[in-house]
């Protein structure tokens, strides 16, 4: 099926100027979430023939549907780590090919639960980090990794939470989507060990109403 194509009236037999004739089209998909969710082609007509009463040109337009939606895909809704530098990951991937660069803020709700970095060459730990894409890699996934962080609490349930949003931003008003899914992580408990009291030497003597004897020794 070509961009062009002819149909052949006569005056008689199976082309019978009387009988219709159908012409057929077919929608060519793109990956685009297409402004009002459509696509329209002008199919023009023109007709030629020694009868110069058939020198007409006309036009025909078909719309295409779109069946393309922007949006943002997260892997996971949840995921745990623990506080004292455990760490975890999911990905992050369009749903539709934009037609301009888009960047994903990925922010941590606690940034004393969890701090995050993006793909990019750097591997700091931030409270947020950005992830980008463009018609080239919008359908590679890519990874977002986040740190747990330690306190010196023994924390209630031996969990804390935070929540990792997903903002997308770009020129395409498509892809300017402020809630584009989140990650709840938590955090497990990992508790500093017991304070420990320990002299070099638990019994020391002492002289009796003198301070001669007097030992000291270090604790923590
Ligand atoms: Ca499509
Ligand atoms: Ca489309
Ligand atoms: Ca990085
Ligand atoms: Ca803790």
């Amino acid at each position: 099926m070509g961009r062009a194509g002819t149909l052949t009236f006569s005056a008689s037999g199976s082309r019978i100027w009387s009988t219709a004739q159908t012409v057929t089209v077919i929608g060519r998909g793109d990956d685009v979430d297409n402004v009002g969710d459509q696509r329209t082609a002008t199919i023009s007509h023109a007709a030629t023939s020694t009868d110069t009463n058939y020198a007409i040109t006309n036009a025909g337009t078909v719309t295409v549907t779109d069946d393309d939606t922007a949006g943002v895909m997260l892997s996971e809704a949840t995921r745990t780590v623990g506080e004292a530098g455990g760490t975890a990951t999911w990905t992050v991937v369009l749903d539709s090919e934009p037609t301009h660069s888009v960047t994903v803020m990925v922010t941590s709700g606690d940034g004393t639960v969890v701090k995050v970095d993006g793909p990019d060459a750097g591997t700091a730990f931030t409270n947020s980090d950005t992830v980008s894409f463009n018609a080239g890699n919008w359908d590679n996934p890519q990874t977002v990794t986040v740190e747990g962080q330690d306190d010196d609490m023994d924390n209630t349930n031996d969990v804390r939470t935070a929540t990792i949003s997903h903002g997308a931003s770009s020129i395409n008003p498509k892809y300017a989507i402020t809630n584009a899914g989140s990650v709840t992580v938590t955090g497990d408990d990992v508790p500093n060990s017991a304070p420990v009291f320990s002299p070099s030497t638990l019994t020391r003597e002492v002289v009796e109403n003198s301070g001669a004897g007097v030992k000291t020794w270090a604790g923590p």
